[in-house]
């Protein structure tokens, strides 16, 4: 249950700490952009203050390993996560700490995601990347630029559905983004911008909309589990499987019903948005820094030459060592899920010296954490080499929260590094990225982040290029 007699955090129990009221102006369209200059202005910790209410944003280093320590600090389910509720409910992202729901398809989902499971998803995920291919070599023929974000989360959001359910989304076959997807932006763009409210003003046509795009995700997902259950396959051993017929080890019982719904509808929005703005991200760095590209390419040669239609093997992708180092700094840049909340268990002083009652949250700003001096005198620089072992081993390990932190840190970690890997590598082998219109980066936030507009021109390539 949410924290019960909580006090609400105020800037005036916060001496020291720097308030930014933005009601005059509202957070606008991208509040975590807004968060950031703000920061960039006042420094690493500071107090948002919107229409009387007041959030503590951190990325100082320091102030994010205390968050990290798990002792003292937990997930915290805020206003942010509260909207999503409204259409996840207790699924794994969503759950409170203490639901009992949260632990127990924890316990039973794990195993699907240890990195070992990859093997499993590998043929799906090469698969839904030649689909990606296929339409990329259609365009390319044809002269037409490719919507990078947007044939990306075709592609991602194929991938979590057959891998993870069995149900074939198709989007490829459609010119549009498929309509789960554009209820699903919607809802989430509802949950971010229903944190900005202006008091006073009337919200019942946007609720009134959301209700029907959050009904209809439901419907989306019941077709998906009816297509599984009463079949012969309704053992498989995919997501959905694990759900309908795993018992938790202790007290032998399943996930009921509505949980697995909300599982279901958790999975398919948190594994893919994400994953499909980081490997956006990656692509748009990769046209930007042709010695970056140069070395991608390199590593791809090496593995595959001039081979036309490459497969790679379960065991290639742990061998892309540099393209994980380009996914790891896009993800530095702009991790995708930019923010994470944590509170204190007790009544505590946050880094020594900022006063936090138990429950009230504080929110990590990823973004700023990786642009902190820990990170260099030039961190707005791409540069892939800060992800090598040896520069990895010498950084204090809560330098870099892309999947937040602890027991609620990201469970589709691997797999979204083993999708977008592969996929990245199967793209810089096969084509020539050409930067066509000069794009200007526009972050667009629907509580993820994505580069909004960013098209590539695309023609075959070979070793030679
Ligand atoms: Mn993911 C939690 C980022 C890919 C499923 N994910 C989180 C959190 C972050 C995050 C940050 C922690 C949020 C919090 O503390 O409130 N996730 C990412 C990023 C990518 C990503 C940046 C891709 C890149 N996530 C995926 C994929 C899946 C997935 C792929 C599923 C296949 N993530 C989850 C689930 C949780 C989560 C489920 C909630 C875990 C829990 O609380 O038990």
């Amino acid at each position: 249950m949410p924290p019960t007699g909580q006090t609400p955090l105020t800037a005036d129990d916060l001496p020291g700490v720097p308030l930014a009221d933005i009601s005059a102006t509202g957070p606008g369209g991208a509040p975590i952009q807004q968060v950031m200059d703000l920061m960039r202005e006042h420094g690493p910790v500071l107090v948002r203050r919107l229409y009387g209410r007041d959030t503590l944003f951190v990325s100082d280093l320091d102030l994010v390993a205390d968050l990290a320590d798990e002792q003292r600090f937990a997930k915290h389910v805020g206003p942010g996560l509260e909207n999503v509720r409204e259409f996840a409910a207790d699924g794994l992202f969503t759950a409170y700490n203490d639901e009992p729901n949260w632990a127990k398809a924890h316990d039973i989902l794990m195993p699907a995601f240890a990195l070992g499971s990859m093997r499993t998803y590998h043929p799906v995920m090469l698969q839904v990347a030649q689909r990606l291919i296929a339409s990329w070599d259609r365009d390319a023929r044809a002269g037409r630029p490719v919507d990078v974000p947007d044939d990306m989360t075709r592609m991602t959001l194929d991938t979590i559905g057959l891998a993870g359910f069995g149900y074939d989304f198709g989007s490829f076959e459609r010119t549009e983004p498929h309509p789960f997807v554009q209820s699903m932006v919607r809802c989430l763009e509802w949950s971010m911008t229903r944190l900005a409210r202006v008091p006073g003003q009337d919200y019942t046509q946007q609720d009134a909309a959301f209700r029907k795009d959050s009904a209809y995700l439901a419907e989306v997902v019941d077709d998906v589990i009816a297509a599984r259950t009463g079949t012969d396959q309704s053992d498989a051993d995919d997501l959905l499987g694990l759900m309908l017929t795993a018992k938790h080890p202790d007290d032998g019982t399943t996930l009921d019903t509505a949980n697995i719904r909300n599982q279901v509808i958790t999975f398919l929005i948190a594994g893919h948005e994400t994953t499909s703005g980081a490997m956006s991200f990656a692509l748009y760095y990769l046209a930007k820094h042709p010695t970056a590209l140069r070395l991608v390419q390199r590593e791809v040669d090496a593995l595959w030459g001039d081979r036309a239609d490459v497969e790679p093997t379960y065991e290639e992708v742990g061998r892309l060592t540099y393209t994980r180092q380009v996914l790891n700094e896009a993800l530095r840049l702009w991790p995708t899920a930019a923010v994470f909340s944590r509170e204190a268990r007790e009544d505590t002083l946050l880094g020594g010296r900022i006063p936090l009652r138990a429950g009230q949250g504080v929110l990590v700003l990823a973004p700023m954490l990786h642009r902190q001096p820990v990170w260099g005198d030039n961190p707005e620089l791409f540069d892939p080499s800060r992800f090598t072992a040896e520069a990895e081993a010498e950084r204090p390990v809560h330098a870099f929260k892309p999947f937040g932190t602890g027991e609620r840190a990201c469970i589709g970690r691997q797999f979204a590094l083993h999708e977008a890997t592969m996929l990245l590598a199967m793209l810089v082998h096969r084509y020539r990225l050409n930067d066509h219109a000069d794009y200007r980066l526009h972050v667009k936030e629907t509580l993820t982040l994505k580069p909004e507009g960013f098209t590539l021109a695309l023609t075959p390539r070979t070793c030679a290029d």
